[in-house]
């Protein structure tokens, strides 16, 4: 019988969001009456809104005309890869280097393939787990080894270095994730920290992976949005973009990826030709009515409701916030960002998850799920209704007793 490809058995255990829902699953069946609340996983919850949903009609519709009907689209429609250069990136990039996707995700796990197995992987600890456990998965990386898995330089980021990391300790000619506004801790990179970053980048060598799921929940305006909004990223980074969590398309599955032409290996040869390689090979393109739902979103009345969508969140992790803070329960995130980040000093997270649980019958996310610098932590979604929300804020105050 053919064998089990070894990196799979090093992944430690199962993936961090099933794995609360199995929790989840377990403690309804053991209290059938609690109406349990999710502030876990971040998954949009609000009606797509009128004028991108539209789109989305519009593109399904075309598809049953002669002239409207489309097929395959490889590496997207030309017209929403110059729409996203223009509205994102002040159309600093060429359509051959927009590559839409069928989600952020997904882009994470198959840009891997452009680096392959030896890779020296770093990471922002705590990060959205798929970084790590994609490089386990590819094997970038080894066994897991109590504290982490070998082979990841994980970079702490703490309340004591502002949730940035040192970039000194970044490795030489490796290859590293970064996403601001950062899931889980909320924290956003300000431009000093991004020039710092690429600058150490290009000196070691280094490709960053930049991750700006959450870019449209940025409000304050100094705040970089893009990693290329700083002077050489373009010869260091790629970007990894979503419409999953600014216009509510996580079922939808649509976003982008920018490779830079001028992104180099250490070899000279084009990470842009090579990612076309990839994705023309492994990759059908995303599905044509979602691109139309994308065009309407980034017309003036989709960033609108863009806007509006992302304001909601938004309203929602004040709520959250605030609540904690009532509680005197020290949290950070939020203000730039649907993820609010609370310490609970000296407490394992998944005890703490299972006490929110147990007492509030909400469901939270264990920051130790996110890497070992997320001990301690609870990471709070701000996505879902309101009512849900004021519901879960007013059951934490049961956290006091
Ligand atoms: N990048 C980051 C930083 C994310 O937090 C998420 C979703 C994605 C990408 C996924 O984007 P898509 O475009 O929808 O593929 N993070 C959520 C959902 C959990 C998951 O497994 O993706 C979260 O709760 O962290």
């Amino acid at each position: 019988m053919i064998t089990r490809n070894p990196c799979i058995a090093n992944i430690k255990a199962g993936y961090l969001f099933p794995e609360i829902a199995r929790r989840r699953r377990e403690f309804a069946v053991t209290h059938p009456d609690a109406k349990i609340i999710s502030l876990g996983v971040g998954n949009t919850t609000e009606p797509i809104l009128p004028h991108i949903d539209q789109g989305l009609v519009e593109g399904a519709r075309q598809l049953a005309t002669p002239e409207g009907y489309s097929g395959y689209q490889d590496e997207g429609l030309l017209s929403l890869r110059k729409r996203i250069s223009s509205v994102f990136y002040k159309e600093a990039f060429d359509a051959d280097e927009v590559f839409i996707s069928d989600g952020a995700k997904c882009d994470i796990g198959r840009l891997q393939l452009l680096f392959g197995a030896g890779a020296q992987v770093a990471v922002q600890d705590p990060s959205y787990p798929v970084y790590v456990d994609g490089s386990v998965l590819s094997g970038a990386a080894g066994g897991w080894n109590g504290a982490g898995y070998a082979g990841i330089t994980y970079l702490p980021c703490t309340a004591e270095n502002d949730y940035f990391p040192d970039v000194a300790a970044l490795p030489e000619n490796g290859l590293l994730y970064f996403c601001s506004p950062n899931n889980p801790t909320g924290a956003v990179a300000t431009r000093a920290q991004l020039e710092a970053l690429v600058k150490e980048s290009t000196a070691k060598g280094l490709i960053i992976i930049f991750d700006a799921a959450y870019s449209e929940y940025i409000r304050d305006p100094t705040l970089p949005k893009s990693i290329f909004e700083i002077e050489g990223a373009k010869t260091c980074a790629i970007e990894v973009n979503s419409f999953s969590k600014p216009a509510g398309f996580t079922g939808v599955r649509l976003g982008w990826t920018v490779v830079p032409k001028t992104l180099k290996y250490a070899g000279g040869e084009s990470v842009n030709a090579d990612w076309a390689r990839i994705c023309g090979t492994i990759f059908n393109g995303a599905s044509n009515i979602a691109q139309a739902g994308g065009l309407a979103a980034l017309d003036d009345e989709g960033l609108l409701e863009i806007r509006q969508l992302c304001d909601f969140y938004l309203d929602n992790a004040k709520l959250i916030r605030a609540a904690l803070r009532d509680l005197g329960i020290a949290c950070v995130g939020g203000d730039n960002s649907p993820y609010v980040w609370a310490r609970f000093p000296g407490r394992d997270s998944w005890d703490v998850f299972a006490e929110i649980l147990e007492k509030c019958h909400v469901v939270t996310t264990p920051g130790s799920g996110f890497g070992p610098a997320g001990q301690s932590f609870i990471r709070f979604s701000a996505f879902g209704h309101r009512l849900d929300v004021e519901e879960a804020c007013k059951r934490l105050a049961g956290l006091k007793k």
